[in-house]
């Protein structure tokens, strides 16, 4: 540029100075709507997240997408830990949790324990529709489910007895008692209190694994910023009958407030629900914390009190930031969650998300980031202050780019607000 140019284009823009402000902060307003909506949910369902989505692009509400993306979930018994037919108790039955929450007004609507009606999102969501109640228990929901039209069948299946009676072949291996006679580490109860306690170690490592526990949860949030969330399990496998996990605990499972975001966990559900990991994820966020860290904090600090319990955590913002954490242990190190934006194109809208660095960093243009939290447990705090080595920071700063460079697909930010 010539210097008689340069000068020409200081004068102009000395004059366009403040107009372009007053643009760009319209345009960061913009920006903040570019990411909704927004599904996000744990695990690799991505039918239910397919299906959450189909429902808001058809017109229908925040709610409506949850019931009948986590509902996908019920049907498709996804990885045998939601739905009928999966994690049999003590007794050999099927009961499930479940809850959805409406971000607007704060209500929830959730049952556990529920037995023999298959669609427990669906009784949760006329918990919420014909009650002032929050959260049905036990056989009594099962009656409510029915007064409310929902069929009542057996949730049994060839598998899930196949898993039964597996595990009363080896002892009733593993199960949940402690400090109990017969000893519950050797054989088959009934058990009961013994005349003298002497209270043995608890086990250091969860005894789920990412092989017999996978909650849905989700978060949705609408095109006006509207967060809805919801949760459906069938909870612990070979739990003791009446055990009721996180996942139907507002705060726990999930959480939403359209004035902050919507968090969603996953995971040993008895060690989770201690501290409402969804609710403080949405607290840190209302703070302006990013999601990512919001997730990683929660994580943090249930580490303090169980370094190796099992559970993973997603959680979304009302610009469509999102984010997710989980407590690295043997056997599960990578944590896959699907999350359906704009952001991530319009096309394929429906991407497996992965934290990883080494993902983030060698994916080429065009290809969907297929994600995988991966943390190890000193990582979280490292990554607290550390900004630019953050997992799913990073990756969503690449999504963003890949995308701005793609002509004809929306710019949008990925980061925190
Ligand atoms: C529970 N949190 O009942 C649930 C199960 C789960 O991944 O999340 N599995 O403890």
């Amino acid at each position: 540029m010539a210097a008689a140019e340069r000068v020409g284009e200081g004068r102009r823009l000395s004059v366009v100075v403040a107009p372009l402000l007053l643009v760009a902060l319209q345009l960061a307003g913009a920006a903040s709507a570019a990411g909704l909506p927004v599904v996000i949910n744990t695990w690799a369902f991505r039918k239910a997240a397919e299906t959450a989505w189909r429902v808001l692009q058809l017109g229908g509400s925040e709610l409506d997408a949850v019931e009948r993306g986590c509902g996908q979930c019920e049907i498709d018994q996804c990885d045998g830990s939601v739905g009928y037919g999966g994690s049999p108790d003590e007794s050999g039955e099927t009961t499930l949790d479940a809850m959805i929450m409406d971000g607007n007004s704060m209500e929830v609507g959730a049952v556990a324990d529920l037995r023999r009606v298959k669609n427990a999102i669906g009784v949760a969501r006329k918990v919420i529709e014909y009650t002032k109640h929050t959260l049905l228990v036990g056989e009594s929901a099962s009656l409510f489910a029915v007064r409310m039209g929902f069929p009542y069948e057996d949730l049994t299946t060839q598998n899930s007895l196949s898993v039964y009676s597996k595990w009363l072949n080896q002892s009733c291996q593993p199960n949940y008692w402690k400090n109990v006679v017969p000893d519950s580490s050797k054989s088959c109860g009934p058990y009961k209190r013994p005349e003298k306690v002497t209270c043995k170690e608890e086990e250091t490592i969860s005894q789920r694994s990412v092989h017999n526990h996978d909650t849905i949860g989700m978060v949705v949030i609408g095109a006006s910023g509207t967060v809805a969330s919801g949760t459906s399990t069938n909870g612990a496998i070979h739990k003791i009958p009446g055990r009721v996990g996180d996942s139907p605990i507002a705060g726990a499972g999930s959480y939403a407030d359209s004035t902050a975001g919507g968090a969603a966990a996953t995971g040993d559900g008895d060690i989770m629900m201690r501290f409402l990991p969804s609710y403080q994820a949405v607290e840190y966020m209302r703070m302006g914390t990013d999601p990512t860290v919001a997730c990683q904090k929660v994580i943090s600090r249930i580490q303090k009190y169980a370094p190796r319990f099992f559970g993973a955590i997603i959680c979304a913002n009302t610009t469509g930031s999102y984010g997710a954490a989980c407590n690295k242990i043997p056997g599960f190190t990578q944590f896959h969650f699907m999350v359906s934006s704009p952001l991530l194109g319009s096309s394929t809208w429906s991407h497996q998300v992965n934290a990883s660095r080494s993902l983030a960093r060698s994916a080429p243009p065009y290809v969907r980031p297929k994600l995988l939290v991966s943390l190890r447990q000193t990582d979280l705090h490292v990554r607290f202050h550390n900004r630019a080595s953050r997992p799913a920071a990073l990756i969503q700063r690449a999504a963003t780019q890949l995308l701005a460079a793609a002509p004809g697909r929306p710019p949008g930010r990925a980061g925190g607000r």
